[in-house]
């Protein structure tokens, strides 16, 4: 789907904040809050249609400045609270934003365990590799040998591969985009959020204050359309091999996708046939009478 460059200004601006943005200037969070924005708008969707969660962090600092249902979760902890509202009501899309320190330092085993279950939601991962609301720090997926503020003799670890990483707990859907390329991150996002499982969707973003070596500029550089060098994302080994592959130029857009792969909530065998969501078989019931031990 093509997207028009200019979008229903009502539409738009049901998501709207007049909350002020405190992101510095150069920010790679004001492309994917506009790629975002843009997706949902796109979609049809209105703000009651749609819960976004977020992560602690620079990225997380978007919740307050997009219409929707939203969580504000705990840092590392973004994708077990989305998950778990997208299992108590799979009609409503869920999409959940990430900073890499809280997906892939801090909380990474709620990524691992995101991935293989195929929840059905959208992750956006917010990746500027470097922790950036608390200054600089680094992540996993900082690159080995930069100096960052809390280790000004250079990384010492080897960076983390992240699409190697996440390539091996055979996702069902892996696209990768950036900052600065909004109408290719609006199709992303679009096509992640109607995705049947749980989408993972890299987004690398340039830091200016923190990160001085993908910047704006490096990304521009070396981000390639993947389709239109003919990548057919059906292909998971070829996907794979792209996505890992960085050495030279970066592979961006829907690098990856199975939608023959039911979601978590679909394989639950006592689910089977049932129409209802469990948050329409929520039942009030008077507990007081169990109450009555604890006086
Ligand atoms: C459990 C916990 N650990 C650490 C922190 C401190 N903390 C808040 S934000 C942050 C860094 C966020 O980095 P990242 O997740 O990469 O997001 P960014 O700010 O770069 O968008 C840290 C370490 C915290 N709030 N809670």
């Amino acid at each position: 789907m093509k997207i028009p460059l200019s979008l229903s200004s009502s539409a738009m601006q049901a998501f709207s904040s007049p909350n002020r943005c405190t992101w510095c200037d150069g920010c790679g969070d004001y492309g994917i809050w506009s790629a975002a924005k843009r997706a949902l708008v796109t979609l049809g969707l209105q703000p009651w249609q749609v819960l976004l969660c977020y992560d602690v962090g620079c990225h997380g600092n978007m919740s307050d400045k997009l219409g929707g249902y939203r969580f504000h979760g705990l840092h590392g902890r973004v994708i077990p609270l989305a998950a778990g509202a997208a299992l108590a009501n799979p009609k409503v899309p869920v999409i959940a934003f990430g900073g890499d320190g809280a997906s892939f330092s801090e909380g990474v085993g709620h990524l691992v365990h995101a991935v293989r279950s195929n929840y059905r939601m959208t992750f956006v991962l917010h990746n500027n590799a470097n922790y950036g609301l608390t200054t600089g720090q680094a992540s996993a997926l900082t690159w080995q040998g930069q100096t960052m503020n809390s280790s000004p003799n250079g990384i010492p670890e080897e960076t983390l591969n992240s699409m190697d990483f996440i390539f091996s707990l055979r996702p069902t859907f892996v696209a990768r985009g950036f900052s600065g390329n909004i109408p290719q991150l609006t199709e992303i996002l679009q096509a992640a959020i109607q995705h049947r499982g749980f989408a993972f969707v890299d987004i690398l973003q340039a830091c200016p204050t923190y990160n001085r070596f993908a910047t704006h500029e490096w990304l521009l550089a070396h981000c390639y359309d993947a389709h239109a060098e003919g990548h057919d994302p059906k292909d998971f080994e070829k996907a794979r091999k792209v996505a890992v592959d960085t050495r030279e130029r970066v592979a961006t857009g829907i690098l990856y996708q199975n939608e023959d792969i039911p979601a978590f909530h679909e394989r639950l065998k006592p689910r089977q046939g049932v129409k209802t969501t469990p948050v329409e078989e929520v039942k009030i019931m008077d507990v007081s009478q169990w109450l009555k031990e604890f006086v």
